[in-house]
């Protein structure tokens, strides 16, 4: 047997290599839709019953819906957590960055379009930007982005696309006189960059509507079918209708493209509903947009890939938007180069095998450094509750029972507080101050 060995072994191992070798998976296009400002119970497939969204209901039984899915409470700090896979107390971007403001996400950030295409890919934002733009060096094209179209600033006009008597529509970072309802401009835009892009290269695109934050504004035709709702809830339904067509007409491009099969389509809003009640339904959540209530940072949210994510999916576990960023370079086999510690988990075991949430505790940030939630399994700490930052004013709920925040059980589970407190406390230790420079100072200069 022993003579065998030196021809045998040598072909064993050949063999073996040969079935072992992985195919390298190809890189996936990424399309990342953010809406901003919508309500968690709105769409269709999370709940909402007055207004129409087939194309995002489609898309949510295409793949998985996420039913704990959390962001920050207000438009910036989630964008920064989303590019940078790093929690508001890390970044420094608690609150919203002001048009003309002197500061924006900071210029040692690593961002997920840099890392996206040092690894190949060809990077595109599509919309709404809004993490800084008085100096140059802040803006998107700047930041990683190849292609960049749409808003710099928080909100505009959706006709004329001026805020305060300013034009803020832009073609790679240079004025765009481009006419029309911005929503419809962005769904264009997104599918010309789908249509158009280079051949034997992946694309990351980030599609950020502006829809639906204010100011509530449709053309009239979007109004017709919501003549049963009053006021600015009929204004909402219709801007929903036409984002909801827009995402239509986004994943028909993907389709006529021939990349549906090998593209990854995420979708979420960036904060929960701002009014919820008479603008916005955020369903059984607590309060709104800018509140670290659930009704300000849990967010409808779904994500679809064909034959990777099982049809049906529906995901309980908590998840943070800071997840994606290491989860896209991993699927992108982009080396995680990033130079600053990473807060986001790789999410793809939860999504795609039912795995527990990768964190032992979630960190939501406030609008202001130290006020604070812990989301720990079924438990919820506010710290500085009421937003007095730092405070030992705590309010303590298990949402498995009181999703509504209605309870607070600080005062009879000292223990349980005691336990989030300490996620809390550690947090702080590499907490940075707010990087928020006001509008003022850019004047003085
Ligand atoms: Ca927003």
């Amino acid at each position: 047997m022993r003579s065998l060995l030196p021809v045998a072994l040598p072909l064993f191992l050949c063999l073996a290599f040969a079935a072992a070798a992985p195919t390298p998976a190809p890189q996936p296009n990424i399309v990342y839709i953010l809406a901003d400002d919508l309500g968690y119970a709105d769409a269709g497939f999370n709940g909402g019953t007055d207004i129409k969204t087939p194309h995002l209901d489609q898309l949510a039984r295409d793949g998985a819906m996420l039913k704990s899915f959390y962001v920050q409470p207000v438009c910036s700090p989630t964008r920064a957590a989303l590019l940078t896979g790093r929690y508001p107390a890390h970044t420094g971007v608690y609150g919203v960055v002001r048009p003309n403001a002197p500061w924006g996400l900071p210029l040692a950030e690593r961002t997920l379009p840099q890392a996206l295409r040092d690894a190949g890919y060809e990077t595109a934002l599509v919309g709404k930007w809004h993490l800084g733009e008085s100096d140059a060096a802040y803006r998107p094209t700047r930041r990683g982005f190849d292609h960049q179209y749409g808003l710099w600033f928080g909100n505009i006009d959706y006709f004329t696309h001026l805020r305060d008597g300013v034009l803020d529509w832009h073609r790679n970072d240079e004025p765009s006189h481009d006419e029309g309802y911005t929503t419809h401009l962005i769904a264009l835009e997104a599918t010309r960059r789908i249509r158009e892009k280079k051949p034997g290269q992946p694309l990351f695109l980030y599609v950020a509507f502006n829809a639906v934050h204010d100011p509530h504004q449709v053309p009239d035709s979007y109004l017709v079918p919501y003549a049963h709702l009053e006021g600015v809830r009929r204004t909402y339904a219709g801007m929903l209708a036409a984002m909801d067509e827009g995402v239509g007409q986004i994943l028909a491009a993907l389709d006529q493209a021939g990349l549906r099969e090998n593209t990854l389509v995420i979708f979420s809003s960036d904060n929960g509903g701002p009014q919820p009640g008479k603008v916005t339904s955020n369903g059984p959540l607590r309060a709104g947009k800018a509140t670290l209530y659930e009704g300000g940072v849990r967010v409808c949210a779904s994500a679809r890939w064909p034959g990777r994510i099982p049809a049906g999916t529906v995901v309980h576990e908590p998840l943070h938007i800071v997840d994606w960023f290491p989860t896209l370079l991993k699927l992108a086999g982009a080396p995680s180069a990033q130079p600053l510690p990473v807060d986001g988990r790789d999410l793809w075991p939860t999504l795609t095998q039912g795995a527990k949430s990768p964190h032992a505790a979630l960190l939501l940030c406030g609008t202001q450094p130290g006020v604070a939630a812990i989301r720990a399994g079924d438990w919820k700490l506010h710290v500085g509750a009421g937003g007095k930052k730092g405070s030992d004013q705590v309010e303590l709920y298990n949402l498995a029972r009181d999703l509504g925040e209605k309870n607070n059980l600080a005062a009879t589970h000292p223990e349980k507080v005691r336990e989030l407190r300490a996620h809390y406390d550690r947090a702080q230790q590499t907490a940075v101050p707010s990087g928020e420079k006001p509008v003022a100072a850019a004047k003085k200069k």
